[in-house]
């Protein structure tokens, strides 16, 4: 049908339906810096979701309890799992997976920063749940009203599994909590340094955001960095004090007349070289990654002989 259309009516059918808060589909024409855009959104969301596999799946082998591990196994699956439906919408905007993965493991393609910190205790696992996917949550549930059907879809099941996997966390930290002297020590520790990581996961300050009014005019972000940054912060600090933990920032308190809680600078210069490579993790977390992809060669190999094996039986069968 489009095919038939001109350049500006192709722009205008574009334009309505963003106007008509409808889901732009892959059939649909697209400017090419929404496509681009959205490419680049989805391309570093999935990669933060395969590269977030790291941190955790760090602990598999050293949980605590066969429950915690049959839990921690499902969460780090789920991350898989979240990473493959991204890709998989990513595709449908015409973007080949083997180059989004080659981009990832030559470093010219992010993924979050957060996953570039180290985790050095059990208590990193709960923290990460309730933080990190508390964060997650916190930017991603506005994701499933994202003007793009096939992000806005996959992001409505991501949602529910993140939100047990916020639970679990929350769950682990809760016990620990009612555990010794030691156990309540390590959660204070990992609270402490994930706090001010996870307020960076959110992006930097609107003002300097190169793509939010774009993409808040398409409609693929529904809240500004900041907002969300906000809603965060307002989200977790009755939940610290529900787990007994200090949140490591002077400045945090009720602000009663903005209606929100206050709280400190972020440090924008360590946000800025954990982006340009140069955190704790990154070259670990990147090397890794393409160990992995290098050694499952033969796997990929072996998939495509065997579909071409069926194919061709089919195409005698027929
Ligand atoms: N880390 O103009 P801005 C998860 C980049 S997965 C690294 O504000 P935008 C989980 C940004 O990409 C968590 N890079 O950009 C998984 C842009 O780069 P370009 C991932 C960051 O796109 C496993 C530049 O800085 N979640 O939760 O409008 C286990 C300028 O920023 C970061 C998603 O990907 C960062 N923190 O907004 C547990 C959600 N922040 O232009 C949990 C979907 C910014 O050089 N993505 N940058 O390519 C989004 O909502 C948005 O892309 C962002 C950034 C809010 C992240």
């Amino acid at each position: 049908m489009t095919a038939t259309l001109s350049e500006p009516d192709l722009e205008r059918h574009f334009e309505g339906t963003i106007a008509r808060d409808a889901r732009i589909e892959p059939r649909d024409w697209v400017p090419e810096g929404y496509r681009k855009t959205m490419i680049r959104q989805i391309a570093q969301h999935a990669h933060s979701e395969i590269i977030g596999m790291q941190p955790e799946g760090n602990w598999i082998t050293r949980a605590p309890s066969l429950r915690r591990k049959a839990i921690l196994l499902a969460k780090v699956q789920d991350e898989a799992g979240h990473g493959l439906y991204l890709y998989s919408a990513a595709e449908t905007l015409g973007a080949d997976r083997a180059e989004l993965t080659e981009k990832l493991v030559t470093g010219r393609q992010k993924y979050s920063s957060i996953f570039n910190y180290p985790t050095l205790n059990f208590a990193d696992v709960g923290v990460i749940g309730w933080l990190v996917d508390g964060a997650a949550i916190c930017n991603q549930v506005p994701l499933c009203r994202s003007s793009y059907g096939p992000y806005a879809r996959a992001m409505i099941r991501i949602c529910k599994e993140e939100s047990f996997h916020q639970r679990q966390g929350y769950e682990l930290l809760m016990t620990m909590m009612k555990g010794t002297e030691q156990q309540r020590r390590m959660v204070q520790d990992a609270t402490d340094r994930w706090w001010w990581p996870s307020l960076m996961m959110f992006g930097p300050p609107d003002a300097d955001s190169p793509n939010t009014a774009q993409s808040m005019a398409w409609k693929i972000k529904r809240h500004t960095n900041d907002e969300l940054r906000q809603r965060f912060v307002d989200m977790t600090v009755p939940q610290a004090e529900a787990l007994g933990v200090t949140l490591p920032d002077p400045e945090l308190r009720w602000n009663p007349e903005r209606g929100h809680y206050d709280f400190g600078e972020i440090d924008w210069t360590e946000f800025k070289r954990v982006l340009s490579g140069a955190g704790p993790c990154n070259a670990e977390r990147v090397a890794h990654r393409r160990a992995a992809h290098e050694n499952g060669a033969w796997v990929r190999e072996a998939a495509a002989a065997h579909a071409a094996k069926s194919r061709r039986g089919r195409e005698k069968a027929a």
